[in-house]
């Protein structure tokens, strides 16, 4: 069983990306995962309809007793992205018992990563991560499985993980803890069509109802056939590097200035193992869906 801590951004069915969402619901509902904890950080919405957002996807999947933390409203240094405004009906949530356990995220993940054998996959901005980093330095040299979702290679415009907090970024990439990063240019490369969703939306198990809701959901506002999976890869990597083929790079984050939040790197033993395809995109999919809905 893998002992794991997930740190999210979610705005699924908020209006937001509907990929946060699928991953939660990929791991939570996956065999052989046990998540030991959720922490939640800034990003476009209120954190508490954050909260709300997971504790309905907790009690869909049967797993209330899996704590989950607000974290961070702002960047580091107290950038806040302006929020989006909310597209549910708040009846949405009439059903959600849950609430967050007390304390910081970021106190919580200080705690917890210190923990033998824990994996952590983050899915947002680093801020969560980075402050976690700076109330107990210790974690950087017991963290041996990481997976961070965030960043693109080779383009000129930063990914927005990143981008929500650069100094975060840089924080996280040049502490030595060791990871492999999903970035955009790879999880584009995965993603879900309308019919696809079409067709897993016949399993309706109350999780398998809620992705299909923040999936639809995600669609029309995409005003689009399809969306990514940025996420859910992510969290499929975190289960089985092989699916990916990685390169060891040197990351770093470019310096504040008008590109802030790119992402620099040079091919180097020393740096971290960085996704560069999908081995099978198609057999990953698979997997990823299955896992979701259960089909
Ligand atoms: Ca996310």
């Amino acid at each position: 069983m893998r002992k794991i801590v997930i740190d999210t951004d979610i705005c699924s069915g908020l209006g937001g990306d509907a990929d946060d969402a699928l991953a939660l619901l990929f791991l939570l509902q996956h065999p052989d995962c046990d998540i030991a904890g959720i922490t939640i950080v800034h990003g476009n919405m209120d954190l508490g309809l954050k909260g709300k957002m997971v504790a309905k996807i907790l009690q869909a999947t049967g797993k209330e007793k899996v704590p989950f933390y607000l974290g961070a409203e702002k960047s580091l240094l107290g950038h806040i992205r302006e929020h989006k405004p909310l597209l549910i009906s708040p009846n949405y949530f009439d059903d959600v018992r849950l609430e967050p356990a007390s304390g910081h995220a970021a106190e919580f993940l200080a705690q917890i990563l210190l923990e033998p054998d824990i994996s952590l996959v983050t899915l947002g901005a680093l801020t969560n991560i980075a402050l976690a980093l700076s109330l107990e330095p210790r974690i950087k040299d017991r963290l041996k499985d990481v997976v961070i979702m965030g960043g693109v290679i080779g383009e000129k415009k930063p990914e927005y993980n990143i981008a929500c907090d650069p100094a975060a970024a840089r924080a996280v990439l040049r502490s030595e803890i060791k990871f492999t990063l999903v970035g955009l240019d790879v999880t584009r490369k995965v993603n879900l069509t309308q019919d696809e969703v079409k067709e897993l939306g016949g399993m309706e198990s109350a999780a398998a109802q809620v992705a299909s809701d923040v999936s639809r959901q995600w669609l029309s506002l995409r005003k689009s056939d399809y969306f990514f999976l940025h996420d859910p890869l992510a969290a499929a990597v975190l289960l089985d590097k092989s699916i990916v083929r990685t390169e060891n790079i040197l990351l770093d984050v470019d310096d504040i200035g008008p590109k802030d939040g790119i992402l620099i790197g040079k091919p180097r033993q020393e740096g971290n193992p960085v996704a560069l395809e999908v081995k099978d995109v198609s057999a990953t999919k698979k997997q990823i869906t299955q896992g979701i809905w259960k089909t």
